[in-house]
């Protein structure tokens, strides 16, 4: 078996930051220590460099049929790219077309996976239907380690479901020991929003903003967790954006229940202002939008209260020429923006670089609390004996700007265009192989595997 020494690094985890060895046999690691008295066959001095576990990000959107078109990333082109921002594991959504049933959706997608994902990757399975005959495969699909259920409480006629089908849902899920996440905003609200503006001829992104006003996000947000408190399944609400909503699980806690709660890394270092650019505001058109000020205040000290626990991307990237799919009506621009290889050195840059949050919170919120919360712990997300040898060497000090010209996603723009970062990932393992370097791809199509999960231990 190929052994891989990593010598003198700052071995930073969730609960130890320390300078000393990682020795690695095939894809795990074996060794933890300090001058370890080894020889290996290949030996990284990483010396000066901070050495994380391997991101998860467990919400990207990859060959996603979506508004009309499809998402630009393959799990190919997705994957790895996430590689080189350090994101080591995503998790993808499978999406059941309403009136079809769960495992078709899931044949569907391990078939563009499969075979072409660089970079490790995992499924969520959004129920946009459910009935009797998709009750009866929730079992099966946790049997196949798809342990998450994700919801919508928007897009009608697509994708929502409704509070009756919600209830339903969570019970089944419950009953199998699973974890129902949402997509939590008023659907109806929302839809209703943006009938009023188009027909007052308001068209710009601006109105997209408008029309997925703070309350509508707050409102759904507690509703959910109202039906998870009461069917007491573990509940979940994927990018959360606002001080409304976090409110929402403030209040749950009250009464001694746990909602996990996901943000994304443009809802803490982009805002809304960027709808005001009539042109350019369709790169940030997303769902939910872009917030103000104050939400990017809540959500960094709720990172810091515990109250958020991951930080995703809802990587869902167009191109220039799919968004202007939109250009005369803010309603027919897709919704989603590409940030799958930034999310690492972003949030290293804006969060640890800066001393709002602290390293052993970044990892926590980059890769072990996901880890954990969907069933791949301690597997995935740590650096411990036994667990796969997904490693990351951040080189701290180092600067360098984002640029549509140098990344690796397929979107032929960036919303942080130029972006100056401070720390950039160095080095990438994933399962013992050097997967990046010296910003390039050591790894092939095809090296990614399915990652089989568990339930929830968190
Ligand atoms: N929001 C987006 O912006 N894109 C994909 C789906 C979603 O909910
Ligand atoms: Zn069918
Ligand atoms: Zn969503
Ligand atoms: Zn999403």
């Amino acid at each position: 078996m190929a052994s891989l020494l990593l010598k003198n690094g700052r071995v930073v985890t969730a609960d130890s930051d320390s300078v000393c060895d990682v020795l690695v046999e095939g894809e795990t690691i074996v060794a933890i220590g300090r001058n370890l008295p080894v020889q290996a066959d290949q030996t990284i001095d990483a010396t000066g460099k901070i050495i994380v576990p391997g991101g998860i990000d467990p919400h990207v959107h990859l060959d996603m049929p979506f508004m009309g078109t499809f998402s630009s990333d393959t799990h190919e082109t997705g994957t790895r790219a996430a590689l080189h921002g350090g994101t080591t594991t995503v998790i993808d959504f499978v999406l059941q077309k309403q009136g079809h049933s769960l495992r078709e959706a899931l044949t569907e997608w391990q078939g563009r996976a499969t075979g072409t994902a660089v970079g490790d990757y995992s499924f969520h399975m959004a129920v946009t239907d459910f009935n009797p005959g998709t009750k009866e495969e929730i079992q099966d699909m946790i049997a196949e380690g798809i342990t998450s259920f994700k919801t919508f409480m928007a897009y009608k006629g697509a994708l929502m479901i409704d509070d009756a089908q919600m209830v339903g849902l969570m019970q089944e899920v419950k009953k199998h020991g699973g974890l129902v996440t949402a997509h939590a905003t008023n659907g109806d609200m929302i839809d209703t929003l943006i009938a009023q503006h188009r027909a007052a001829g308001k068209l710009t992104p601006l109105y997209h903003y408008l029309s997925q006003p703070e309350v509508t996000e707050a409102e759904a947000s507690g509703r959910f967790a109202d039906i998870a408190n009461y069917t007491g399944v573990n509940a979940y609400i994927v990018h959360l954006t606002c001080e409304g909503a976090l409110n929402q699980v403030r209040r749950a806690t009250e009464r001694n229940q746990r909602v996990f709660v996901e943000t994304c890394i443009q809802y803490l270092v982009l805002d809304a202002s960027l709808y005001e650019d009539e042109v350019n505001g369709a790169k940030v058109v997303m769902s939910p939008p872009l917030r103000e000020k104050k939400d990017q205040a809540t959500l960094w000290a709720g990172i810091n209260q515990g109250l958020v626990q991951v930080v995703g991307t809802d990587h869902c990237p167009f191109m220039w020429e799919q968004k202007m799919m939109g250009k005369d009506d803010f309603s027919k621009i897709p919704n989603g923006h590409p940030a799958i290889e930034h999310r690492m050195e972003l949030l290293f840059s804006e969060g640890v670089a800066t001393g709002k949050i602290s390293l052993q919170k970044y990892v926590e919120v980059t890769s072990t609390n996901a880890a954990k919360i969907f069933g791949m712990f301690p597997r995935k997300g740590t650096i411990s004996i036994g667990a796969d040898a997904d490693l990351v060497l951040i080189d701290p000090a180092k600067k360098h700007t984002i640029s549509a010209a140098t990344h690796h996603m397929n979107v032929d723009y960036s919303a942080y265009e130029g972006w100056e970062l401070t720390g950039k990932i160095d080095t990438v393992i994933l399962r013992g192989q050097v997967a990046v370097q010296g910003g390039e791809t050591k790894v092939g199509r095809g090296y990614g595997q399915f990652i089989k999960r568990g339930k929830t231990a968190f």
